[in-house]
């Protein structure tokens, strides 16, 4: 047989050097469980939560007792501030780009975001050719670490939006299914289809945002008449129907929004759902996504123990996140009902103007709420965070990032060169604002994003 062409450099690069990356994760777990007290310290969205309770329960396995530290952000001035001196730290979902980490003397990074790399042992897909934006997120590389918990590995990956799972998440997802602990399924991806009775499933559908359903209740009463279930509105929950009655109701909705002139919103409907076999069932724990949205309201609210207690069984933690949720729900509708009326389109972009209206705590949920169906470019969105700093987050559609769009490299252009910071992923990025050049900002934004798609064109 004829040797086949030799591959290119290139090719064997973008598909990541997994023996290496696996090397490195192994070599962590080593490094962390040798240490007497170690202290976690996490990101505060699902995928921190997720990572970080994975990392704190392999260290108890061991016979530990971690401290945790969950923090909404971390930079080169608050560890030199607060942790430099202090030893034995294991960063989780940030920090690879903290070069005064490498000053600390026992110290390891688990992380996914782009990153040029630090002296600091860090187990990071992105040093390995891998995409952590899309092929694995922390909680990802926290399981390939420690090797524990691969239903939290699935959670954390789909609060960072990486469903459906592709290359090393859909490799975790293979191994707990082989495992029996998590079930993939293509199904509706809207909240409570196991805790929720059907009125209140659609009427607080926010991820997909439903137009003319999401919010209003007669509408959904309305819709689910239409679709043959009108004895059954606020008694049954989605999963308790019968699947030919699933199907008519989702019939129902696409053809809903096709006639509403939505016919977009519905690729955003339906999706790959995965379902986590070891937690009970009736329980927003049951699907990874509902569990990841549990997570974030605990997070964005700042109650990190609660989250961290959802995921280590902890009594009592989820009875008091769900209560978080309700009220964060209740936040959202406001925020999204303020932003749907509030959208500019900027040429390049959609721009949400949140300040002063939405907290900086939802606006980037906002914001991918809003690009359920505004599918054509990618939305900006600006709020006011604690310190009186201008927030911007971003959001892109796949398609983007398909004609070259990379958000996290043009907010770190365009805050960069006034005077902010920005960075994160293609799809999802962020940025903080010195006050008073958000006008000029705007303009550099735009035209970096026309740059990348010059760049990209053929
Ligand atoms: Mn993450």
């Amino acid at each position: 047989m004829q040797p086949g062409p030799e591959l290119p450099a290139w090719l064997g690069f973008e598909m990541g050097d997994k023996e290496r990356f696996l090397e490195k994760c192994g070599e962590l777990a080593e490094y962390a469980l040798s240490w007497d007290s170690p202290t976690v310290i996490n990101h505060f969205d699902c995928d921190g939560i997720t990572s970080g309770s994975i990392a704190v329960e392999a260290l108890r396995r061991a016979g530990k007792k971690p401290k945790v530290l969950t923090l909404k952000k971390i930079d080169d001035d608050y560890i030199n501030v607060n942790l430099v001196g202090k030893n034995e730290l294991l960063f989780v979902d940030f920090g690879g780009t903290c070069k005064s980490i490498d000053q600390i003397k026992d110290a390891a990074i688990i992380d996914h975001h782009q990153t040029e790399g630090t002296k600091t042992l860090q187990a990071n897909p992105q040093l390995h050719g891998f995409d952590g934006g899309r092929e694995i997120s922390s909680a990802g590389v926290a399981h390939l670490v420690f090797g524990v918990r691969e239903d939290l590995a699935i959670v954390g990956a789909v609060g960072d939006v990486q469903a459906p799972l592709v290359s090393l998440n859909r490799e975790i997802l293979h191994e707990a299914e082989k495992k029996g602990t998590v079930e993939a399924r293509l199904d509706l991806k809207a909240y409570g289809k196991n805790t929720r009775s059907l009125a209140v499933f659609l009427t607080y559908s926010d991820e997909p945002y439903l137009p003319g359903i999401t919010g209003n209740e007669e509408a959904s009463v309305a819709l689910l008449e239409q679709a043959g279930l009108k004895n059954k509105p606020f008694e049954t929950t989605y999963n308790d129907l019968p699947e030919n009655e699933k199907s008519a109701l989702r019939a129902a909705i696409v053809e809903y929004l096709s006639r509403s002139g939505f016919a977009g919103v519905s690729a955003d409907l339906f999706g790959e759902c995965y379902i986590l076999k070891n937690q009970p069932e009736k329980s927003e724990l049951r699907d990874a996504s509902e569990f990841s949205t549990l997570l974030n309201a605990c997070g964005r609210n700042g109650r990190f123990e609660v989250g961290m207690g959802v995921c280590l069984g902890e009594p009592g933690a989820l009875d008091t996140a769900k209560e978080i949720l309700a009220q964060h729900k209740k936040n959202l509708q406001l925020g999204i009902q303020y932003a749907s009326k509030h959208t500019t389109d900027m040429g390049e972009f959609y721009l949400i103007d949140g300040r002063g209206q939405i907290s900086d705590t939802i606006i980037g949920v906002v914001a991918g709420m809003i690009g359920t169906y505004r599918r054509d470019k990618p939305i900006l969105a600006l709020s006011i965070d604690e310190e009186g700093k201008i927030k911007v987050s971003g959001r892109a559609k796949e398609h983007m990032i398909k004609e070259g769009i990379n958000l996290g490299m043009a907010l770190k252009a365009s805050a960069g060169a006034i005077g902010g910071v920005g960075g994160g992923h293609r799809q999802a990025a962020g940025a903080s604002l010195p006050i008073g050049k958000t006008e000029e900002f705007l303009v550099l934004f735009g035209e970096k994003l026309c740059e990348q798609k010059t760049a990209q064109a053929p």
